[in-house]
Order: C-alpha cells, then sequence, then structure tokens
C-alpha cells in the first residue's frame, strides 16, 4: 500500500490539527446517527495523539467504547477531475468513516492504514463534514485480544499485555489525489552480486489498460542509474552503493504511468535501499555479512501524547540511539507509524516489525489482568481470532514491505508456543507471511516458560527470538545464579537448533536516581549490572546475534503492583533521562560499531 506523496501527478493535504471530539459514554452515538451532525458538547483533541490523557478526567482516560473525531474539510477546487481519496494512517483499535451523511470506510486493526475513495462523493471546492467513530475495545476476537468485564460501576477492559491500552488517531490523517488511472502498488525486492545490483520491480496499475509503466532508477545525487519499461522488471545498477547498517544509502525510483500519445499519466517516487538479508545456520547475514543487532524494543508512547506519533520524540530518540551507538530496534509491540521506518531507512537504523499480537497467552493472563482461560478456544482466542492476525500480518508486510531498514517479520510476541494448538494457530499465519514476502526472514517474541524443552512452534521460523528476564522475573537479586540459568538456557536453545538467537528483551525495572551500596532491585546500579551480566553471557553464546534491551524508555500501562506509575524497565525515563546503564551501553555499542 502506497503512502501519499506530492508528485507531479499527486497532492496531499494532512487533515491534522485539532478535531471536533466526543466521549460516546452512554454508546448512543451510533444509533443516534452523530456523524448527521456538529458532535456533541464542545470538546476537541488534537489528530495525531491518543485521547486518553489530553483531559483531567478518568472518565476518558479509561473510557471503554467509542469516541468520536469531526472536522469540516475544504476540498480545493482545482481537484477537479482528480481521484480524491481520504487515508488515515491508523485508528485504534477499529474505526468507520463517514462523508457527510455517507458511510465510506470501515477497519479493523490499530496500528495499519486505511482509505476511502470519495471521488463520487465530494464537490471540488466545497465544504464536507468528515466523522469518524474509533472503538478502544479489545475483544478475544481483536488483535490485541482482550475482554470487557461488566462491574456495577460500569464496563472495565482488561487485556494480556503491558502498555496501556492507549486509542484514538494516533496518526496523520490525508486527503489526497491520483489520477484516476494511476499506480495503486509498488513492490521491491533487491539482490546484491559483486559490486552490481539488482531491483526486481512489480508495479499494479488501475483503470485505462492503455497505458505504459516506465521506471527511472536515480542515486542520491539524482544521476540516473538505470531504467526499465513494463509493470514488472529489474533494474541492474553497475557499482551500486548497498543500503548498509549504520548508513541508510537510499536510491529513488520514479514509477511513470505514460498513456499512447506519450502523455504522462501518474507518476509516483519511491526510496529504494539495495540490500539483501539472509539466515545461514546461526549467522545472521546483510549484505552478506553478519550482522549483530544492538538497541531495544521500543514503545511509541510519550508524555500527554500517549502513543500518537510525534516527529521531535521520533528525531530524538534516533538521536539517543545513534548516541549509544545502537543499531537496531524492534517495532514492539505493533506496527510503528510509517514516518519511523522512513527515518529507519534514511539513517541505517535496522528494524524488526512486529504485528500487534501480544498477550495471546493465558500465563499472561493471569499475571497480568487475573484472568483464567485457555489460550486457544473456541470461546477464547479461536479461528475469527487467527483470520484477524492474518488480516494484520497482511496489512504490515502489504504496508512495510519495501523498506530496507525492515528486515525481520515478527507475527507475534510472547505467544503461547507449546502446545498443539499454538502450532496449529501458527503454521498458517507462519505460510501466509512467507507467501507475501520470501525474502525477509519470520521470527516471533518467544515466551520465558517456552523452552527448548517444551517448545513446539519455533522450527516454523528461521530466527531465535528470546525475551528473557533472568536476574528480575527470575533469580531477583541473585545474579549468579541468572547467570548461570541465561547460559544454561542459551546453550539448550543452540543445541536443539542451529539458528540466530536475538535476546529481544532484558532488563529489569529501573527508579532514577534510586541508588544503594549493596546491589538492589529497582536502583540504576542493579538495572546496570544485570544488563552486565546478560553481555558477559553472549559474549560467549556465538549464537547470539543481538541484544534488545527491555525497554528504550519508561512507558505506560494498566495499574499493576509490579508498576510504578508504568513500566520503569527504559534506560531512558519516559521523558528520556538516561539512567546509568545509559553510559554503560554506550561504551559497550560504541566500541562494537
Ligand atoms: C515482556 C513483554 C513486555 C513487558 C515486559 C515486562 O515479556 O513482552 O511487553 O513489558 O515483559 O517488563 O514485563
Amino acid at each position: 500500500m502506497l503512502r501519499p506523496r506530492d508528485t507531479p501527478t499527486r497532492e496531499c493535504t494532512p487533515l491534522n490539527g485539532l478535531w471536533r471530539f466526543a466521549v460516546d459514554t452512554d454508546g448512543v452515538g451510533r444509533t443516534d446517527g452523530w456523524w448527521r451532525r456538529a458532535l456533541p458538547g464542545r470538546r476537541e483533541a488534537p489528530v495525531p495523539a491518543s485521547y486518553n490523557d489530553l483531559f483531567p478526567d478518568p472518565a476518558v482516560h479509561d473510557h471503554v467504547g467509542d469516541v468520536w473525531y469531526q472536522k469540516v474539510v475544504r476540498v480545493p477546487s482545482r481537484w477537479e477531475d482528480r481521484r480524491i481519496v481520504l487515508r488515515f494512517d491508523s485508528a485504534t483499535h477499529r474505526a468507520v468513516v463517514w462523508l457527510d451523511d455517507t458511510e465510506v470506510a470501515a477497519h479493523e486493526g490499530g496500528y495499519t492504514p486505511f482509505e476511502a475513495d470519495l471521488t463520487d462523493l465530494v464537490e471540488p471546492g466545497a465544504e464536507h463534514r468528515v466523522t469518524v467513530v474509533v472503538d478502544n475495545t479489545l475483544t478475544w476476537q481483536s488483535i490485541p485480544p482482550g475482554y470487557v468485564e461488566q462491574t456495577p460501576d460500569g464496563p472495565r477492559q482488561r487485556y494480556f499485555h503491558d502498555f496501556f491500552n492507549y486509542a484514538g488517531l494516533h496518526r496523520s490523517v490525508w486527503l489526497y489525489t491520483t489520477p484516476r488511472t494511476h499506480i495503486d502498488d509498488i513492490t521491491v525486492t533487491t539482490r546484491l552480486a559483486g559490486s552490481t545490483g539488482t531491483v526486481d520491480y512489480r508495479i499494479h496499475t488501475v483503470g485505462d489498460e492503455e497505458h505504459e509503466v516506465r521506471v527511472v532508477l536515480r542515486d542520491a545525487d539524482g544521476t540516473e542509474v538505470a531504467q526499465a519499461a513494463g509493470p514488472t522488471g529489474e533494474l541492474t545498477v553497475e557499482d551500486v552503493h548497498p543500503w548498509r547498517p549504520g548508513e541508510g544509502y537510499l536510491y529513488q525510483l520514479r514509477a511513470e504511468l505514460r498513456g499512447v500519445g506519450e502523455e504522462l499519466a501518474d507518476v509516483y517516487e519511491l526510496p529504494v535501499g539495495v540490500r539483501t538479508v539472509a539466515v545461514e545456520g546461526s549467522r545472521f547475514l546483510i549484505n552478506g555479512e553478519p550482522f549483530y543487532f544492538t538497541g531495544f524494543g521500543k514503545h511509541e508512547d510519550s508524555p500527554v501524547r500517549g502513543k500518537g506519533h510525534d516527529d521531535a520524540f521520533m528525531v530524538h530518540d534516533f538521536a539517543l540511539l545513534e548516541w549509544l551507538g545502537a543499531n537496531s530496534f524492534r517495532t514492539s509491540h505493533y506496527p510503528y507509524a510509517e514516518e519511523v521506518l522512513e527515518y529507519a531507512d534514511r539513517h541505517g537504523i535496522v528494524v524488526i516489525g512486529e504485528t500487534a499480537a501480544v498477550g495471546l497467552n493465558a500465563e499472561l493472563g493471569a499475571t497480568l489482568a487475573g484472568a483464567v482461560f485457555s489460550t486457544f478456544s473456541d470461546d477464547t482466542v479461536n479461528a475469527a481470532t487467527q483470520e484477524v492476525h492474518r488480516q494484520a500480518v497482511q496489512e504490515m508486510i502489504e504496508r512495510d514491505k519495501n523498506h530496507p531498514s525492515v528486515v525481520i517479520w515478527s507475527i507475534a510476541n510472547e505467544p503461547e508456543s507449546t502446545t498443539a494448538a499454538s502450532r496449529s494457530y501458527f503454521e498458517p499465519l507462519v505460510d501466509h507471511a512467507r507467501r507475501l514476502d520470501p525474502s525477509r526472514p519470520l521470527g516471533f517474541a518467544n515466551f520465558m516458560s517456552a523452552t527448548p524443552d517444551n517448545d513446539v512452534v519455533c522450527d516454523l521460523f528461521d530466527v531465535l527470538m528470546l525475551n528473557r528476564y533472568y536476574g528480575w522475573y527470575k533469580d531477583l537479586a541473585d545474579l549468579a545464579a541468572a547467570e548461570r540459568h541465561l547460559e544454561a538456557e542459551l546453550l539448550a536453545w543452540t543445541r536443539k537448533h542451529d539458528k540466530p538467537i536475538i535476546m529481544t528483551e532484558y532488563g529489569a525495572d529501573t527508579i532514577i536516581g534510586l541508588r544503594t551500596i549493596v546491589p538492589t532491585p529497582w536502583t540504576e546500579g542493579y538495572q546496570a549490572d544485570v544488563l552486565a551480566m546478560y553481555h558477559r553471557v553472549f559474549d560467549r553464546v556465538e549464537a547470539v546475534v543481538g541484544e534488545q534491551i527491555w525497554n528504550f524508555a519508561d512507558f505506560a500501562t494498566a495499574p499493576g503492583v509490579l508498576r510504578v506509575d508504568g513500566n520503569k524497565k527504559g534506560v531512558f525515563t519516559r521523558e528520556r533521562r538516561p539512567k546509568t546503564s545509559a553510559w554503560q551501553l554506550r561504551s559497550r555499542w560504541q566500541e562494537q560499531r
């Protein structure tokens, strides 16, 4: 799915800023047809942002169900004869959209874009009312799953993942044009052979068939390096400048659609990084060279805006990664805003892209929601959930397939992976992901109690991604035992599978400013000791090809006795102040560069 862009044949206008906003406390908006007139009340909310922390009101913070956004939009009069599209980069977790009185789109899933073609409904030059209802409810059939408990005080949302259920319009909303006959999708994959690079492309067009596709590839200086014609083909680049970690070199692919008289019907420009990714035994190769991941599991999370995308936080976070010498992160636990992946492409940061399938695990349900259930059953995670999950995998791959920064697809975080039911659940999802993208390795982040002895799904995947908390949830304050147990487990994995291991989570909650002489959990010193212990072990186990600490920064969660105003495993606080471990990582990672 192509991101909206200004090109010689296309225009896009962001609809960000303040929208009218109403919380549908009584759940009457859909039956009362709130889209037909101005929303009730006087509230306004910024887009992009989560709505939960905007108002000093627990009823908004903990609302379960629908909220409404509305904006009156003038369609530029010069847009006559154009195809006009309304696009939401995300609506968490599902939405229905109306243009004036007409429903134009509905979408399930909170972290991928969706669109409505408004061409036949809008009058260029006129004003139109855009209304969106966004529902934050998590059910057994949503990704991520959850359930709503009816209590005497109203509904309470329960879920099995460890981050606050922020909701709303977290990313940009766009009104954009394309020509009626237009380029609808582009897929590129790249190869390297010595100093020659190849870009294989596939271009999907919609509309009049009497058009020809032309493709030109330019280097970063704008010099043409290859061209081709036809909807599929290859572009060969001699003396190629590969996309490399730490140096995000990009070519520009310009795809043109030309009519019979050579007139330009449509143009789309796509940044392309020429690189390869492969797994060979227990090595992870980028451009044929062993790659070692350093960095973090992150969250889209900041004060006041919650999960709303923010360019300032994005640039700052990337700058902090660079300051540390980190080369990668995982989009735990959902696909991030496209701006983030584009930035990673340009700056050579390596990304593990993850779906929002987090919490498909009864053991976590018991810990985080005090709920007793079987993970996979007709009444819990079932065939309908699997279909929503399949769709989530597909939408992530369709959106992010052209980003050179993305080198692994993670199709879930810490699901149950020790039962026959889990294997039947994951097998078709893995097949589907491989069909959609045979070029990238697959993984999932494996839960601590799934060990080499009881795991039944890791053989389906290319990379072992382990989340482990020795020294915290196990062996707390006994780092000697933690070190023995961690090393023993890693070696057991290497005996079972000849695959690369990335430690996708490890760490310890840490309150900034808390210091003791005797090693004590929650102190800055203890976090540094835990990380140092892991690093000693990683340096002894050859199959370990990556270390991604949990977490880059402290983040908001649902209340819990183990959570002090959120999860404090950040190397930075939520405001991005460094804890002691930041300097320790900086010296380790800068040296490894
Ligand atoms: C995990 C989860 C992550 C949690 C983390 C923790 O295993 O994947 O979402 O936040 O543990 O801190 O408990």
